[in-house]
C-alpha cells in the first residue's frame, strides 16, 4: 500500500543524481551568480550532460523520455541551490517538448539535437506587454508569403531573451482568440529579430529576461510546430507541465531555507538557551515542514496525471502549482523570521530564496489565473 505513494529505486536514484549535481556545482556559486547576475551557461550545459535538458523528450529525438515526476525531482533539487538556474533549466526543457511532441520530422532535425545538449539554449515567448493572463489576446502577427511567414510583434518578459538562440513562438495566423494561434521557431539570428533591455528584477537575477522584438522576420514554413491554429492548446499543454516544474522549484527552495531555519534555531542563543526550545519555534518549524510535505505531496500527484495523460491533469497541475508556490513563499518568509535580523542579511541564503520564489506565484500563469483554471473546470462538469 505505501509503495502506492513512495518513490520508486529508479525515481531515487534521479533524484540522488539531481541532488549531488546541485551540491557539487550549484550550491557552492548561487549567491555569486545572484548578486553579479551571473547567467551561469557552462554549468546549465553540464545539467544537459545528465540528460536535464531534455527530461521528458523522446529517445529518438536525443531525449531521456523521463515522467513529469522525474522532472519535478530533478527541479525541485536543483532549486534547492538555486531556484532561478533550476527553472531556466525547466523552460528550456518546456520549448523543447513542444517541438518534439507536435513536430514534423523536419523541425525536430533542425533544433533537437542541439536543444538536448544546450549547444543552443530555448525560450517560451507567449506573454506580450498589452496580453498576460489573457493569452489568446496576443496580437504578434504572422503573414504567409511563399514559403515564409513574415512575423510582426512583440514579446514581454522572455526568460532566456537577448541570450538563447532558439524562441519557441504563439503567434497570430488566423481569427481573433485560442483558434487563430500558431506556434513557431524562431531563430535570434534571423534577420529582424532584436531584443530589449535586460529587465532588472527583484530575484531571477541568474538568468536574463528581455522583450524579443520580431521586425518582418522571415520564418520558414517549416518552422511551424503543429498546425495553424494549434498553437495555443500545444502553449497549454506545454504549461501543464511547466507549471508542475515552477512548483517543483518553489519546494526546493523552501526545503532548503527549512533546513537551514532548524540548523540555525539549534545554533542561535536568547534568554539563555537555543531559540529552538521555544514552543514557538518548534510550531513554526512543525507547520512548515507540515505544508511543504502537503503541498509536495499534491505536486507529485499532479505530475504523475500529467505523465498519463489523464483527464483531469490541466486541473491538478494548476492546484499544484498553486499550492506549491504560495507555500513555498510562506515557509521562505517564516524561515526568514526564524532567522531574526540576520535572515535579511546577504551574509545567509534566505533573502536569496525568498526574492527568487516571489515570482513563482507570477508567471507561468498567476495564482489567481491557476483558481480561474480550477474553478471553470469544477463548475464545468
Ligand atoms: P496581468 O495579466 O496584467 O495581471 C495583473 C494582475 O491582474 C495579476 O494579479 C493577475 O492575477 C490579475 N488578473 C488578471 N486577469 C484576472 C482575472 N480574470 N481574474 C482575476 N485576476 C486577474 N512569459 C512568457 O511567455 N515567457 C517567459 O519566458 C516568461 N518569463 C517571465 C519571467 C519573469 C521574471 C516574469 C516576471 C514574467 C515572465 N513571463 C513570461 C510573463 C508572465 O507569464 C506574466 O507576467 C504573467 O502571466 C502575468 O501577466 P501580466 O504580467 O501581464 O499580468
Ligand atoms: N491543454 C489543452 N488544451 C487547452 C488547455 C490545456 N491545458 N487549456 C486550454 N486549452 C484549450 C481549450 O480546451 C480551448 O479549446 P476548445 O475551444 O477547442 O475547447 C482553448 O484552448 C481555449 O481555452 P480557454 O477557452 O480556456 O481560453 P481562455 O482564453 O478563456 O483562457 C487561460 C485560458 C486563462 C487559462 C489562459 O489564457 C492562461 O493560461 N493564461 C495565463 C497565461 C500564462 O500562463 N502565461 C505564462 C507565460 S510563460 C511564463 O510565464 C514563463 C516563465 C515561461
Amino acid at each position: 500500500m505505501t509503495d502506492q505513494f513512495d518513490l520508486t529505486d529508479d525515481q531515487r536514484a534521479i533524484q540522488e543524481m539531481a541532488r549531488k549535481f546541485t551540491a557539487d556545482r550549484i550550491t557552492p556559486n548561487a549567491g555569486e551568480w545572484d548578486e553579479k547576475h551571473i547567467f551561469p551557461r557552462d554549468v546549465i550545459r553540464e545539467a544537459a550532460e545528465l540528460g536535464f535538458a531534455s527530461i521528458y523528450v523522446s529517445e529518438e529525438s536525443g531525449g531521456i523520455n523521463l515522467g513529469r515526476l522525474e522532472a519535478a525531482l530533478i527541479m525541485e533539487a536543483m532549486a534547492y541551490g538555486c531556484p532561478s538556474t533550476s527553472a531556466f533549466i525547466s523552460i528550456h526543457n518546456m520549448a523543447s517538448w513542444m517541438i518534439d511532441r507536435f513536430g514534423s520530422d523536419a523541425v525536430k532535425a533542425k533544433y533537437l539535437p542541439s536543444l538536448v545538449t544546450m549547444d543552443r539554449m530555448a525560450s517560451y515567448c507567449l506573454t506580450e506587454p498589452s496580453s498576460g493572463s489573457d493569452a489568446a489576446a496576443l496580437k504578434s502577427k504572422a503573414v504567409k508569403d511563399g514559403d515564409h511567414y513574415v512575423l510582426n510583434g512583440t514579446k514581454q518578459f522572455i526568460s532566456g531573451g537577448g541570450e538563447n538562440e532558439v524562441y519557441v513562438v504563439m503567434v497570430r495566423t488566423g481569427e481573433d482568440g485560442p483558434k487563430g494561434i500558431t506556434c513557431m521557431v524562431v531563430e535570434k539570428d534571423m534577420d529582424g529579430v532584436s531584443f530589449g533591455a535586460q529587465e532588472k528584477k527583484l530575484g531571477w537575477h541568474s538568468q536574463p529576461t528581455a522583450q524579443v522584438i520580431f521586425e518582418d522576420v522571415r520564418v520558414p514554413v517549416e518552422n511551424v510546430v503543429g498546425g495553424e491554429g494549434e498553437g495555443f492548446r500545444i502553449a497549454m499543454m506545454g504549461l501543464d507541465g511547466g507549471r508542475l516544474n515552477i512548483g517543483a522549484c518553489s519546494l526546493g527552495g523552501a526545503q532548503r531555507c527549512l533546513d537551514e531555519a532548524v540548523a540555525y534555531t539549534k545554533d542561535r542563543q536568547q534568554f539563555g538557551r537555543p531559540i529552538a526550545d521555544f514552543q514557538n519555534t518548534q510550531f513554526m518549524l512543525a507547520d512548515m515542514a507540515t505544508d511543504l510535505e502537503a503541498a509536495r505531496a499534491l505536486l507529485y500527484v499532479a505530475a504523475a496525471k500529467v505523465t498519463a495523460n489523464a483527464p483531469d491533469k490541466t486541473r491538478f497541475a494548476a492546484m499544484a502549482k498553486r499550492l506549491a508556490t504560495d507555500t513555498g513563499s510562506k515557509v521562505v518568509n517564516d524561515a526568514l523570521q526564524l532567522h531574526g535580523g540576520y535572515g535579511y542579511l546577504q551574509d545567509y541564503p534566505i533573502e536569496r530564496f525568498w526574492r527568487d520564489l516571489r515570482v513563482h506565484s507570477i508567471l507561468e500563469g498567476t495564482n489567481q489565473v491557476m483558481r480561474m483554471i480550477v474553478g471553470r473546470d469544477m463548475l464545468r462538469q
